[in-house]
């Protein structure tokens, strides 16, 4: 069990550039808990995305490449294809996995690649100045939905979660929060079970997070974790998404390939 006071050695001794509050800051501490506790620090290659988490390379004390523009789950197969013995993760925010890079997740889950997603929805683009993500709330204000987002418009927001659940190669899917203690918890499980996920062999897996970026909803620290408690999780509900376990897909028929051929039998 890590100390609270002990820094992860997963983890470079140097301060980040997050805001106060923000979630990145704790998700990254818990990444890096995750590789002190499974011992995978020194062969874990990671991907930093596009997004105020673009220089999560100075801060994770593993390798690290950078992948912009939702190239992550691209760069994870080819990193993972060549160098099998690599424990692989791409770090990224919505604006990066769900918009620009939204084909590369859905093809890597698809193909279940054997590699770890840990996927931060703050339900905006912090960085570049807080516009609209696929995951911004309806009625939700950002820069590019300055009266709050509108269907009509922008239509719905997009749950990563449930999209990728439909597919067959999604190992392990998860959404957690980083709103209350005990989510963090729950979140710190969750990552080391998709990295556990990986270690084991069994494909793609994922971990969609909810995290605050005060700065880009323009509220103070405490608002912004009630944003999370009160309206995000009622949107995106907290779970296990993998598709052996979520709604309605457990019975959908698993396609099997074998001699050439393609069965679809009934798990
Ligand atoms: C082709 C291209 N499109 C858009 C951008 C601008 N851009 C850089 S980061 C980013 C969004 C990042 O948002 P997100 O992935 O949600 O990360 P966050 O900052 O919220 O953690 C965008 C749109 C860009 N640099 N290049
Ligand atoms: S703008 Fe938002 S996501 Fe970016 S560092 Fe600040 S709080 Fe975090
Ligand atoms: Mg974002």
């Amino acid at each position: 069990m890590q100390q609270l006071t002990k820094k992860p050695e997963s983890l470079v001794d140097i301060k980040m550039h997050y805001c106060p509050a923000c979630g990145h800051g704790i998700v990254h501490r818990l990444v890096a808990e995750c590789m002190d506790d499974l011992g995978i620090r020194e062969k874990t290659i990671g991907i930093a995305p596009v997004g105020c988490s673009v220089f999560a390379d100075h801060y994770f004390n593993c390798d690290m490449i950078q992948g912009a523009h939702g190239r992550g789950p691209a760069i994870a197969t080819g990193i993972k294809r060549s160098k099998p013995e690599c424990i692989v993760f791409s770090y990224q925010g919505d604006g990066d996995l769900a918009s620009i890079g939204m084909a590369e997740t859905i093809h890597s889950a698809a193909r279940s690649e054997n590699i770890t997603l840990i996927f931060i929805n703050n339900a905006i683009y912090g960085m570049t100045g807080g516009q609209m993500a696929p995951t911004t709330l309806i009625g939700q204000r950002s820069t590019t939905s300055p009266k709050g987002r509108d269907v009509k418009v922008n239509g719905y927001p997009m749950k990563v979660c449930e999209l990728l659940s439909s597919l067959e190669g999604a190992a392990y899917l998860e959404r957690t929060a980083v709103n209350t203690a005990a989510n963090v918890i729950k979140t710190k499980r969750a990552i080391k079970k998709a990295f556990q996920t990986q270690i084991d062999g069994k494909g793609f897996s994922m971990v969609e997070i909810l995290s605050m970026c005060p700065t880009g909803w323009g509220v103070a620290p405490a608002d912004a974790v009630k944003f999370i408690t009160e309206k995000m999780i009622k949107i995106y509900p907290l779970g296990v998404y993998s598709p052996t376990k979520a709604h309605g897909t457990a019975s959908q028929p698993k396609t099997e390939l074998s001699g050439g051929k393609t069965n679809v039998s009934r798990n």
